[in-house]
Order: C-alpha cells, then structure tokens, then sequence
C-alpha cells in the first residue's frame, strides 16, 4: 500500500516519489493499493494511476473515496509511507502504524522523530562525536521572553551568515540565511511559522555531499555523490521548481573524505536507531572538513533523486532498490513480532 501526499509543505514532492515507486512496485508484481493524504489531513483510497500525475488537482479527480485513516488495516499488506516532512517523516505515521500493527517501510518512530527534529538531531551527533557546524536551539517561548538574550547567544558563539531553520521541516521549507541582526529576527519569524522549535546555524561556505544508507542491523552505505551549486544556498525553489541542481555521483573528493563520510554516515544512521533506508548529508569545506548536516529517514524518491541514483552507482536499479526496502521492512516486522 502506498501512502502518499500528506499535509506537510513537502506534498508535491511525496506525489512525485509515489509515482515513481509506483511504477517499480508494479513492475516486482506487488498488487498495490493507493492512499493518498490530501493537504487538508482527509485520507482517500483512490484507484491506480496511469499518468504522470502534474499536480494536486490530478490527484483530488482520481475520484478516490474518502476513508478514514485506520480503514487502512489490512492484512498480509505493507505500508509505504512515501512522505516527507511533518506529519509522515517525523514518526507520527510510524507511530499510527504500529498501532495498526501493519508492517511498513523505513525508519520506526524514534528514528523518524530524531531524523525530522534538527535540535534532537544535533544533540545526538554530539553524544556520538561525530563533526557538525556549531548552532544554537531556539524555543519559541524562551525568545519571546526575552529576545536580546537570544540575539546575544547566537552572536556570542556564531559569525554572519548564520542559517535559520525551523527544527521539524524539510525541503528547505522556512529557511533563511541573514546577515545582520535585523534580518537573523525576520529569519526566527518566517521559521517559527513553520514550528516552536528553532535551530540557528553557522553558515560555511561548502559542497554539499550525501551518502545513502540502507539495512536493518546490517548497514550499507554508498559512495557519496555531490549536489553541485550554481546558488550558494540549495532552496525549495532550486530543488524542485526550476530545477537546477546537478548532480556528481560519485563525488570527486578524496578517498579518505569518502571513507569518513560513509563512517560518520552509518555511525549517526544507527544512533539514531535507522531501520530501512535513510539519506544523510554533509558539508565539505573547501580544507576538506566535513560536517554532518543531516539525516532524511524518507529521502526524495523519484527516478531522478540523489537516493536512488546513489545506488545505481552502487549497482542496484531502482526496482531491485524498492524491492529491497519492501523486505526490509517486512524483516523489521516479523523480528519483532
Ligand atoms: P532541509 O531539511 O530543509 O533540507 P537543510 O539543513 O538541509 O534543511 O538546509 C537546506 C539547505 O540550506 C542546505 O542544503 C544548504 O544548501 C543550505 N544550508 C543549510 N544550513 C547551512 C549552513 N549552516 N551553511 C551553509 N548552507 C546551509
Ligand atoms: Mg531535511
Ligand atoms: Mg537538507
Ligand atoms: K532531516
């Protein structure tokens, strides 16, 4: 059963991956089911889908009936929750489906929660010694009380640029980089749209690299692959409208960089309790330092997505990919049983 769309900012590119995964599933002869979340919360069973879906209207007239969630219980079935960000990647819907006791695909609850919250994130690196740009938490409360404290700690331990982010979002949704006190305020308003809690960043100037990961207990990584920048700040825009990221697989970076960031990778992957499949990035300095940025237990997943095509590079096609992670996930299921 794919379960797909979602409320979450990150909608468009949950229908997007669905549609790709569609397409291997039915190619591995699964029988498959369709849930589609649509961006108000209401769950739709809907019939397959034929064409490349353009965009949300395509999807709201594929006549699907609208169901409750926990109609979603059936037997001898397994779950793909093809969504990204709030509300389907932070173990909400993990969670959901462990109550429902139904097998799915990819990280369980407190991977997912750890891998969606950028402060528990980051906590969790530090425990594991693992190198991450230094940054400063931010809850709502606490900078309403009293903002010029919160304005002195970012200044006290980070230089301008800084990046500010809303901890629980993805997609670059939320995200600004700012330069000076004025726009560092405007950055924590835009981001505490988005959530309570907030993390301010050192801004580096660096590549960005990222390793997939794959496995239960027994963990894969791949060669790390570049996302090569023509704007110095990797936006929503940038990754999904115009289209302009590029891709280097594998990086060209030295070995012992792709050594440590296939280390780092999997070390902070099991930290984290990852189950599945998960993408983790990184920035490399221009001295070659790196720095784990994060890790995305539901990584973009269409034919043209860095995951994906990691693999490839690895020697596994997209549809053996999905079949691995369907038995993955069904692994998970029926040791814990
Ligand atoms: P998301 O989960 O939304 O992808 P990221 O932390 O990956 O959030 O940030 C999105 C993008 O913003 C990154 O891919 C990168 O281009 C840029 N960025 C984020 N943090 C920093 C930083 N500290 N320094 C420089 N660029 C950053
Ligand atoms: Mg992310
Ligand atoms: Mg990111
Ligand atoms: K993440």
């Amino acid at each position: 059963m794919l379960l797909y769309g979602g409320k979450s900012a990150e909608h468009e590119v949950s229908i997007l991956s669905a549609f790709s995964i569609l397409q291997a599933i039915s190619y591995n002869f699964y029988e498959v089911q369709l849930v589609f979340i649509a961006k108000d919360g209401r769950w739709y069973k809907g019939p397959l889908l034929t064409e490349k879906p353009v965009d949300d209207s395509v999807m709201q007239l594929a006549d699907g009936q609208e169901i409750a969630p926990c109609a979603i219980k059936s037997e001898n079935t397994i779950v793909f929750p093809v969504l990204h960000g709030p509300n389907g990647e932070d173990g909400t819907i993990q969670g959901f489906l462990e109550t429902l006791d139904m097998p799915y695909v990819g990280g369980g609850v407190l991977a997912s929660a750890c891998g969606m919250d950028k402060i528990m994130t980051k906590h969790l690196l530090q425990v594991a010694g693992i190198p991450q740009v230094p940054y400063v938490p931010v809850i709502r409360n606490v900078w309403r009380e009293n903002p010029k404290q919160i304005f002195e700690q970012c200044e006290g331990s980070l230089i301008y640029p800084m990046f500010v982010k809303p901890a629980n979002m993805g997609s670059s949704v939320g995200i600004s980089k700012v330069e000076n006190r004025e726009e560092l305020q405007n950055g924590l308003l835009e981001a505490f749209r988005y959530d309570q809690r907030v993390i301010v960043e050192q801004g580096i100037d660096a590549r960005e690299i990222e390793v997939a990961i794959l496995g239960n207990e027994d963990v894969r990584t791949t060669f790390a692959g570049e996302i090569v920048k023509e704007e110095a700040f990797y936006d929503y825009n940038a990754k999904y409208v115009d289209n302009t990221i590029k891709m280097q697989i594998p990086a060209e970076i030295p070995e012992e960089v792709q050594t440590k960031a296939r280390d780092y990778a999997k070390r902070a992957y099991m930290i984290l309790d990852g189950a599945g499949l998960s993408r983790c990035d990184f920035f490399l300095t221009h001295k070659n330092e790196l720095f784990l940025n994060e890790l995305n237990t539901m990584p973009g997943f269409t034919e043209f997505s860095m995951y994906p095509l990691l693999w490839e590079n690895m020697g596994i096609q997209y549809n053996d990919l999905v079949e691995e992670i369907i038995q993955l996930g069904l692994n998970r299921y029926n040791q814990r049983k």
